[in-house]
């Protein structure tokens, strides 16, 4: 009896799929079971207060891979409840505080930009907002947009398509950064735990970060561009990739929206 128990506990500990809203919490959960845990906190929404959420929102660490989820739920809660100017208040004061998370911070951006226009902080009208898709080319290592122009502080929703063989990924990277960090990516590949972190350099001239995407799969991210008006490089870092996979977001003021470039084909 007392050693079933014992096999019990160990499988909990062993396994712990975050099948509901508190996974969501888990360090270890990979990408789907974020997901699942992310329905699961949309089902539980109407029992938890949205500060429950919010608190969790400010310690969000830097290229935190949970970011994305908790921005979809928020971003799509009640705007009653959203609207209301404690909440507000609250989200504009992640979004200013530059010692918060870039992560938080988009994640608060992302609801401010959900509000009407009329309970948006004054600081925050109105918010640039883009959607940039790319798509990897088959057998080309390269990506179908080799730039885009954004205006600065701009929210940007990037949506990366992969119709390749291989798994790729998106950094953006410093201006001048891109060889830095491709090499540094080339170096992850001699090691066991490259892999696992996906490729994904530890350094401060990464500034944005969307994981592997599978072939014939899609991920998006969001991020707040920088400030500063200059050139910033975009890479794949998957081991000798970022030679020819890499491209350029220029921020340049008084833009209204992204140059188009020629687009390559698309995952339903
Ligand atoms: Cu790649």
């Amino acid at each position: 009896m007392l050693v079933a128990i014992f096999i019990c506990i160990a499988m909990m500990k062993c396994s712990n799929p975050p099948e509901n809203c508190a996974g969501l919490d888990s360090a270890t959960a990979s990408q789907s079971e974020r997901r699942t845990a992310i329905d699961a906190c949309a089902a539980e929404a109407k029992q938890k207060p949205l500060d429950y959420f919010l608190e969790r929102v400010g310690q969000l660490r830097l290229h935190d891979s949970r970011s994305d989820s908790y921005g979809d739920l928020i971003a799509a809660w009640n705007p009653d409840d959203l609207s209301q100017t404690a909440i507000v208040a609250k989200l504009f004061a992640v979004y200013k505080n530059e010692a918060t998370s870039a992560d938080a911070r988009v994640v608060a951006l992302r609801a401010i930009a959900a509000l009407p226009m009329d309970k948006r902080p004054a600081d925050l009208l109105p918010i640039e907002q883009v959607t940039v898709e790319i798509s990897t080319l088959p057998s080309q290592m390269a990506y179908d947009r080799k730039e885009f122009t954004v205006a600065p502080g701009s929210l940007v929703h990037l949506i990366l398509h992969n119709p390749d063989a291989l798994e790729h990924n998106f950094l953006l990277v410093s201006p001048n950064a891109l060889a830095e960090i491709g090499l540094a990516g080339d170096r992850m590949g001699q090691t066991p735990e490259g892999k696992v972190k996906e490729f994904v350099p530890t350094s401060k001239k990464v500034l944005a970060v969307l994981g592997l995407v599978s072939p014939g799969k899609s991920k998006s991210l969001w991020f707040i561009a920088p400030t500063k008006p200059a050139t910033y490089p975009y890479v794949c870092t998957y081991p000798s990739h970022w030679r020819t996979m890499n491209g350029k977001m220029r921020v340049v003021a008084n833009v209204v929206a992204p140059i188009p470039e020629q687009k390559g084909e698309k995952i339903k």
